[in-house]
């Protein structure tokens, strides 16, 4: 069938299927669906959201029970960990100021936790505490009080387990937080129709036997089977032109990188890992590691099918091949006549103001030997305290990767400002709290210590090295 033909398929469809409003993308030659469709705003679609947990009177209170077993998955199952039997797990909706009290059960067979990945928040106590172990049948109740002053953005959470965050996260772990800001409320941007997505990896299997994994796989870093967006292969939905559509992405893969392009509609980078940008800027590709957020703005203007791609990316790596071949991500078909759609230039309140002047400088290397992950020569270690920090202080970090794969940089608690780096297009304007380093190369950021003291950690996203050592303990205290 033709561009055309398909075209032309779709609207007639509209009109036949009465009651849903339903546009039919069934049967389409050699493009057929395999799964079910759900119906979401009125149109017959695939694509799926996570369930939504917003705060209440600033509490959000809930209960992640951490399981494994089989999860729907298109027509059929596959086997999975899971919150509650769905992944990703419901998205948490909550305003600066509030206090989020989640009670993590644990019927896996291997211990857990609970990181929210990129908040500004204690980690000590039971609040955001990766040194918290939550044996199997225990149960642990977090209280995470983000501050009056948190920035909005897109944030997620995820076990952090030291030695099993790579097998729980590629199984399905993770879910999505937002934190809303009163930027949100620009009003070409509470126009736009928000959507979730949560990219993963999983292997398909019907049982746990697709999750031991071989030492190559450890080394490189686990990759699934196939790619979903909120648990779905390759969804598609359907979307008016004139409209703009706002997609918060998280990588919640253990070890793929996406390098992502649009074709069909022009892509805006309006945010990144620490939130919106003052200029959301149209860019080409956008390279997501392991851990990162980007918040794309999408001006449906024309009808037509828009499609996220994935493009191969070699990561580097001993006979590793990178994440596999051209994937498509998730297909949007545009009807109506063209419309242009309304784009923000300018997002008020949202601006990222340059990183003060620097305190002081730090150098962190970031090192593999056969089958051992390293900072700065050592493998993790709990007990010891790896970088002293002291609240005031502004510090430029460098820093350098002397391996030959990349290693997604994450820390905790903070957002940092990266100034420059060997491969200049990781450069970002916005705020992160992950950056690739690149096999051979170095990141330099600013890290503005301000007020939250306490032990956290840092390491590699590519969670397999995390398991393997590829972490470090900084404490930041009062000075
Ligand atoms: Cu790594």
């Amino acid at each position: 069938m033709s561009q055309i033909d398909r075209r032309r398929f779709l609207v007639l469809g509209a009109g036949v299927v009465v009651g849903a409003g339903a546009l039919p993308l069934l049967g389409c030659g050699s493009d057929p669906l395999t799964v079910s469709p759900t119906t979401t705003g009125g149109s017959l679609t695939t694509f799926r959201s996570p369930s939504e947990i917003s705060s209440v009177d600033g509490l959000l209170e809930t209960t992640l029970t951490a399981v494994s077993g089989m999860v729907p998955f298109g027509d059929s199952e596959r086997w999975a960990y899971s919150y509650d039997g769905s992944s990703p797990g419901p998205t948490l909706r909550v305003k600066p100021g509030d206090l989020m009290r989640i009670l993590v059960r644990n019927k896996l067979d291997n211990p857990t936790n609970l990181h929210t990945h990129g908040l500004h928040v204690s980690p000590e106590g039971n609040s955001d505490n990766v040194f918290v172990s939550i044996g199997p049948g225990e149960e642990f109740l977090f209280e995470i009080r983000l501050p009056e002053n948190h920035r909005g953005g897109t944030y997620w959470y995820h076990p952090h387990r030291h030695g099993y965050v790579a097998e729980q996260v590629a199984g399905g772990m993770a879910g999505m937080i937002l934190v809303e800001d009163d930027y949100d409320s620009d009003p070409v941007l509470a126009a736009a129709t928000e959507r979730v997505m949560v990219l993963n990896d999983p292997k398909i299997a019907s049982d746990s036997s697709a999750f031991p994994t071989s030492m190559m796989d450890r080394m490189m870093g686990r990759e699934g089977d196939l790619v979903t967006v909120n648990g779905v292969h390759h969804p598609r939905l359907s979307v008016s032109t004139g409209s703009l559509e706002r997609w918060r992405l998280v990588n919640a893969s253990s070890s793929r990188f996406y390098d992502l392009s649009l074709a069909g509609a022009p892509m805006m980078l309006a945010g990144n890992d620490g939130g919106l940008m003052g200029t959301p800027q149209e860019i080409d590709s956008l390279l997501l590691a392991p851990g990162e957020r980007a918040e794309l703005l999408v001006p449906v203007t024309d009808s037509g099918s828009i499609n996220l791609h994935s493009h191969y990316y070699n990561r580097g790596g001993m006979g590793g091949s990178g994440s596999a071949g051209t994937t498509d991500l998730v297909t949007l078909e545009a009807v109506g006549a063209p419309a242009q759609a309304a784009v923000p230039t300018r997002i008020k309140g949202a601006e990222i103001s340059p990183p003060p002047a620097i305190t002081g400088r730090r150098s962190v290397e970031m090192s593999m030997s056969g089958m051992s992950f390293r900072f700065d020569g050592k493998t993790f270690d709990p007990a010891r305290i790896d970088q002293h920090l002291v609240l005031g202080d502004v510090e430029e970090w460098t820093i350098t990767n002397t391996s030959m794969m990349d290693h997604p940089f994450h820390i905790h608690v903070w957002q940092f400002q990266v100034t420059d780096a060997s491969d200049r297009r990781l450069v970002s304007p916005g705020l992160k709290d992950t950056v690739v380093v690149p096999a051979g190369g170095w990141v330099k950021f600013v890290l503005n210590i301000t007020d939250i003291p306490g032990r956290a950690v840092y390491h590699c996203h590519i969670l397999d090295h995390e398991d393997q050592g590829m972490m470090g303990v900084f404490e930041a205290t009062v000075a």
